[in-house]
């Protein structure tokens, strides 16, 4: 063995440094030396290649599998050094004197493992802590340069990179997936122009009007400061308190007790940018825009009872289901569509543009689409690029710019400032992740970590020394859009800010029956969490204004008498231009009606009937689906026609709210036999409960009269979501299942 090490040792030592792109940053290769005085002409070899992201564009810009190559490592094939590069002889045994003596200071190979070991953690964030990511593209539609000069937008068929970070916001790191939360939606686009990270959530209005009440908002969402409890949850008193006490935050509160705050996937929800933002074209010339990020897969949600127990079945849930969709290839997409409208038009709306708790309703603007964007490439290391990566409002490029809202212009100063202290000093730019593949040439320098050598003895501008370089680029450079502004300066907030409820109401308005039911559902949850009764109360008052019948079911949950309304701030609000406005409802956008990507449970045991087995699996297959076939042990299952079927999961390692769909089998034995097992029966309540597609074949019948649900078959009330097949009837049952599953859920149950 010490001949073999000492063999890869002296390899090693003969071979390429182990970063072979390493080399490149010092300018190695390129054969680049430094020379006096410095006086180069921009974009000379020396200059372009004294900066870190230089390396980068060649990295990121060479096809998927090159992307951030710089900074990869492959141990494969490779000796154990220390992180100076020294081969490791021993890794099992510290430096003794004496085999039971004790260890030695001058184990300089032990401490370095276990000093670097005691410093792998980094503050998490202390909002959007839990998240997962992906890099991808984004693919322009068309040219948009008579609306903004953006780089992105700038031809048809234009290709960006991103890497985009999904995440919930109250939760710590290692918290749920499928808390009821709102959903970060944040992208950051490596424009040819430096980047533009647009970081927006998965609902379009956000809780507060002013940065200066989020820490307030965050302190009330957060487990409770005395007893830390409870986790990645806003089912308790202090942030009810605060959004009772703030009627601001209702509109908002209708979204997140929506079907919106438990989504089924991070492919399967929409994005926003939230704020009004401003593009402006090379002329100067500038409108409003509001962003938005639609799925292909539609968008579709859990039901609350599921999400509690996905929590305890797979934590890690959306997580999951985005990296292997990925690993799979079955890439998501979403369309980029924007709503834009001019200064002129904002102002005679009934809201006011600047108001993050307002949206722009479809019927007044128009969504219009202008791009695709494809995940395509998990990464690498989790902590090196999602945990690392900064996102920041501030970064925009040429072509992108600022509304006047003031939430905004809290987030544009606090992103910047708090990736200060999570990624340890002002260097977070140099990352990998986060470099640009654009240039970067400044006179911003040294600081914690700094990985570029800029080379020269100018560090300042003007400057006669380094040729006036780097210069800045005056019009072909970021220009801010010259609002003519003009007012007192003052606190406060315009008056159209002080309307609270209408765009709750028309939320309301807007949902099928079904989703109010479920919002009405969200609120009775976590308004019966409060322990202090008053905090409910005050609540429901502020409800009333909403909706007084929504209030009132909702009271009527919680045992409650309906309080009166809540006095409103603004008395008299404008009449809103819509009381309707359908593209609100997630019945909007339902997918394509497919089954791909869906997860199918078919349940086995010994003694079922094979064949049938084989077939339905080959056609859901077939569709796309991603198909388990669960038995009361993993290995083979001996089937009553001797058709070989092995069971990849177990009744006990994969409850039934994993599953979108269910097929229950034939053959009378091993339905008997499953029949025996608990988890059996609760697999057939669960999924029948929670409005899944189930398909029973032959014999399997007597599962479902077991469960009560024949019963309500033969009840004369016909659901489209149980299907029944015979060996003959095989292929139009598994047709039936698969275009009945790919209708999601059939929800007419839940009044059962
Ligand atoms: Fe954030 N937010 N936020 N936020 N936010 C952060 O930045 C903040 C707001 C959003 O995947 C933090 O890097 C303030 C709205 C996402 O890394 C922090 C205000 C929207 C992410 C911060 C808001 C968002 C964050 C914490 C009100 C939707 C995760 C760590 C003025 C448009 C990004 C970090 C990722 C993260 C501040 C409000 C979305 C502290 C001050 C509105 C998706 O800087």
């Amino acid at each position: 063995a010490l001949a073999q090490q000492a063999t890869a040792v002296e390899a090693l030592a003969a071979s390429m440094p182990y970063n072979a792109n390493k080399s490149k940053e010092f300018g190695r290769d390129n054969a680049i030396s430094p020379s006096a005085g410095q006086t180069q002409e921009p974009n000379s070899d020396l200059a372009s290649a004294s900066t870190l992201s230089e390396t980068n564009i060649s990295a990121k810009t060479g096809g998927d599998a090159a992307s951030l190559d710089r900074a990869r490592v492959d141990s494969a094939g490779e000796v154990l050094t220390t992180n100076q590069g020294v081969a490791v002889g021993d890794n099992q045994n510290s430096l003794k004197a004496g085999l039971r003596g004790p260890t030695l200071l001058e184990d300089f190979i032990l401490r370095e493992k276990i000093t670097h070991f005691d410093h792998e953690r980094i503050p998490e964030r202390i909002v959007h802590a839990r998240g997962s990511a992906a890099h991808g593209y984004f693919e322009a539609y068309q040219s948009l340069t008579d609306l903004t000069r953006a780089a992105p937008f700038q031809e048809a068929g234009k290709i960006t990179p991103v890497f985009v970070r999904f995440s919930t916001v109250a939760g710590e790191r290692g918290s749920v997936d499928t808390a009821r939360d709102v959903r970060g939606f944040a992208v950051k686009f490596y424009t040819d122009e430096g980047n533009w990270d647009l970081v927006g959530n998965n609902i379009p209005v956000f809780f507060i009007q002013d940065a200066m009440k989020f820490p307030d908002l965050i302190h009330a969402v957060k487990p409770e400061p005395h007893n830390g409890l409870p986790q990645a949850a806003s089912a308790h008193d202090t942030f009810w308190d605060f959004a009772s006490l703030m009627p601001e935050t209702t509109h908002t509160l209708m979204w997140v007790m929506s079907d919106r705050g438990i989504p089924r996937s991070y492919r399967m929800m929409q994005g926003f940018g939230v704020h009004t933002f401003r593009l402006v074209n090379a002329a100067g010339e500038s409108q409003f825009v509001k962003f938005h990020w639609t799925p292909k897969l539609g968008t579709h949600s859990l039901v609350w009872d599921e999400a509690v127990k996905i929590a305890g079945a797979d934590s890690d849930f959306h997580r999951r289901d985005l990296w292997d969709a990925i690993e799979a290839g079955e890439y998501p997409e979403w369309e980029l569509g924007l709503q834009i409208f001019t200064e002129a038009q904002a102002e005679g709306f009934s809201f006011d543009v600047l108001d993050a708790t307002k949206l722009i309703p479809e019927e007044l603007v128009p969504v219009t689409p202008v791009g695709r964007m494809v995940l395509n490439r998990n990464p690498d290391n989790f902590f090196a690029e999602t945990e690392q990566v900064a996102f920041c409002t501030a970064h925009v490029v040429p072509g992108i710019d600022f509304s006047n809202d003031p939430l905004l212009a809290g987030r544009i100063h606090s992103y910047v400032d708090t990736q200060i202290t999570r990624l340890g000093g002002a260097n977070f730019h140099e990352i990998p992740i986060n470099a640009p593949l654009a240039p970067v040439h400044n006179n911003q320098r040294d600081g914690l970590h700094r990985q570029a050598i800029p080379r020269g003895k100018v560090a300042y501008e003007p400057n006669s020394l380094g040729g006036g370089c780097p210069f800045q680029a005056g019009a072909a450079g970021f220009v801010s859009f010259p609002e003519p502004l003009e007012g007192d300066k003052l606190r406060g907030k315009p008056e159209k800010f002080a309307d609270h409820y209408t765009q709750a109401t028309l939320f309301y308005e807007s949902q099928t029956e079904l989703e109010k039911a479920h919002i009405i559902g969200g609120f009775r949850f976590e308004l019966s969490k409060l322990t202090v009764p008053a905090i409910r109360e005050r609540m429901l008052a502020s409800l009333v204004n909403v909706s007084a019948d929504m209030a009132a079911k909702i009271a009527d949950g919680l045992g409650m008498e309906l309080p009166e309304a809540m006095p409103k701030a603004l008395a008299k609000c404008i009449p809103p231009e819509v009381t309707q406005s359908p593209a609100l409802s997630l019945a909007a956008l339902p997918g394509d009606g497919g089954i791909r990507t869906r997860k199918v449970a078919i349940l086995v045991a010994d003694g079922v009937h094979g064949a049938s087995i084989v077939a339905v699996q080959a056609a859901l297959g077939a569709a796309g689906a991603v198909v388990s076939i669960i038995a009361p042990r993993l290995g083979p299952v001996s089937t009553a026609d001797g058709e070989s079927v092995e069971a990849t999961a177990t009744l006990e390692n994969s409850p039934p709210v994993l599953f979108d769909a269910l097929v229950l089998p034939d053959g009378s034995d091993g339905v008997t036999r499953l029949a025996g097992y608990g988890q059996t029966l609760e697999f057939v309540t669960n999924q029948y409960r929670h409005g899944k597609t189930i398909l029973a074949l032959g014999a399997a019948n007597a599962l479902l009269d077991k469960a009560g649900i024949a019963n309500t078959l033969a009840s004369g009330r016909p659901d489209p979501g149980i299907l029944l097949a015979g060996v003959d009837t095989l292929d139009d049952g598994a047709a039936g299942f698969i275009a009945a599953a790919g209708k999601h859920r059939h929800p007419a149950r839940e009044t059962d």
